[in-house]
């Protein structure tokens, strides 16, 4: 990570880890994590003074960057019923055109757009590991290696979860032709992982793995990799997010997948189960009991017709949850807490459901709970504002009408529930400004580089 000299950052209000504060000095040292803070001071020569409320950074915990080239592209009917499976079939086509080249502007240009949205990590679920017809590169981790450089170039944290993927259903299923580019053998992936290993080591990255689904290994083959793969990093995956998901898993086993799961799987906080729709109330208990987290991506899950995890439930188990763009329909982080929100008001035909009591803000609540999910999920050892902490935040605008007249949580329901992405200004990454006043580094350059990539994939 670059070294940068130390300074100091002066808001009138920030959410730190133990809630909020006034006139706080956050001294950043030269390695990006925060040195000391100091609630109740004043401003001193030099310090930078922040523009408006101050609060952390959160994380994207589930992220298939390439995807972004396709949003938007998948919405006109089919002959049939459309649905998550005919979805796939699209997506599986536009991954046959991407090169590495493509993938790395796709990502960075996401990442960007990321950090503009109030993220400070990505964790990239990353299975597009071959070249067209699933023929090896010569450097196995050429296309991981892409998704690091554009994290790096963009600035944002990036936790990669290279992805174990060799079937096309339960049971040892062979895979089709459009997951040739995915597929690997279980020793192929461990090589995967030892070649990475170092490459994540010097930059803000921190390296977990994930097996794509039950549906993409065997239980052989998942207990060979976590057999073998050292338990440094989280462990994610894809499970019952569709109800064809569910049903194929109990005519497998008899068992529905997030039952057999937790059945069969040391299943632990270092474990970040993504979607988990089709949850029922046994399965619930168990999830929040087990300490893992819910990878939710409300955006994606609505745009593929998933259905809605039951996370009131879960919540009153004091499970945990973060959440994820993964198909990347939207950015937005906000977007994603409030359809988290809005999909359980829908379903219970009631307002404010993602609360830990009476009196407390929705916003405050759903963001605590996505910002310590999402830093458990991705490796990170503490989430929050507070000394030994990265420096990863977010400045609110304090001129926009909405966040000038509020203060403590309401800025956080304001900007959640009423203002969106237009609030957010300027976001550090470990002690580095990447976003000041709306603007990146890279905006002209990669903006160029993304629109010449669409227009040749479509
Ligand atoms: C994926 N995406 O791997 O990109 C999956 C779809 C599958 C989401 N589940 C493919 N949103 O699950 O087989
Ligand atoms: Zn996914």
């Amino acid at each position: 990570m670059a070294e940068h000299a130390a300074h100091r950052i002066f808001a009138s209000q920030v959410l730190l880890g133990n809630g909020w504060a006034t006139d706080v000095a956050l001294s950043v040292g030269p390695n990006g994590t925060i040195t000391e803070v100091e609630s109740g001071a004043s401003p001193r020569a030099g310090d930078t003074i922040a523009a408006g409320p101050v609060i952390p950074a959160l994380s994207n915990l589930h992220s298939h960057a390439f995807q972004r080239a396709m949003a938007g592209l998948a919405e006109v009917s089919g002959r049939g019923e459309d649905s998550f499976w005919t979805w796939r079939d699209t997506m599986y086509r536009m991954v046959d055109r991407l090169s590495p080249d493509d993938v790395e502007v796709v990502a960075t240009r996401l990442y960007v757009d990321m950090l503009k949205c109030g993220y400070g990590r990505v964790g990239e679920f990353h299975y597009l590991h071959h070249d067209r017809g699933g023929v090896a590169y010569a450097d196995r981790a050429e296309m991981s290696g892409r998704i690091i450089a554009a994290a790096t170039a963009s600035g944002i944290g990036v936790t990669l979860l290279p992805v174990f993927y060799a079937h096309a259903n339960f049971g040892g299923a062979a895979p089709n032709d459009g997951q040739s580019r995915f597929i690997h053998t279980v020793d192929d992936f461990l090589a995967l992982m030892d070649t990475l290993r170092p490459r994540t080591a010097v930059v803000n990255a921190t390296l977990g793995f994930a097996i794509h689904s039950l549906r993409a290994a065997t239980p052989d083959e998942m207990h060979a990799i976590l057999a073998a793969a050292p338990g440094e990093g989280p462990i994610h995956i894809h499970v019952a997010e569709q109800q064809g998901e569910v049903d194929a898993g109990l005519a497998w086993s008899g068992r529905r997948p997030l039952g057999w799961l937790l059945d069969e799987m040391p299943v632990d906080r270092n474990w970040c189960l993504i979607h988990a729709t089709h949850a029922d109330t046994n399965e619930v208990q168990r999830i929040a009991a087990s300490g893992a987290v819910v990878g939710l991506c409300p955006t994606t899950e609505a745009s593929l017709g998933d259905g809605i995890f039951p996370a009131t439930a879960f919540r009153a188990h004091g499970g945990r949850f973060g959440i994820g763009s993964d198909s990347h329909v939207s950015v937005s982080s906000s977007e994603e807490l409030r359809l988290l929100e809005y999909g359980q008001r829908l379903r219970d035909e009631r307002r404010v459901r993602l609360v830990d009591g009476p009196g407390r803000s929705n916003g405050r609540d759903l963001f605590e709970v996505a910002l310590a999910g999402g830093a458990q999920a991705l490796g990170q050892p503490t989430a929050g504002l507070k000394v030994g902490a990265a420096a990863d935040l977010v400045v609110l605008d304090g001129n926009d009408a909405f966040i000038a007249a509020a203060d403590g949580d309401t800025v956080l329901d304001r900007w959640i529930f009423a203002r969106g992405d237009h609030a957010v200004r300027d976001v550090m990454v470990a002690g580095a400004w990447q976003v000041q006043d709306r603007r990146h580094r890279l905006d002209e350059t990669i903006d160029q580089a993304f629109a010449e990539v669409l227009k040749r994939l479509c």
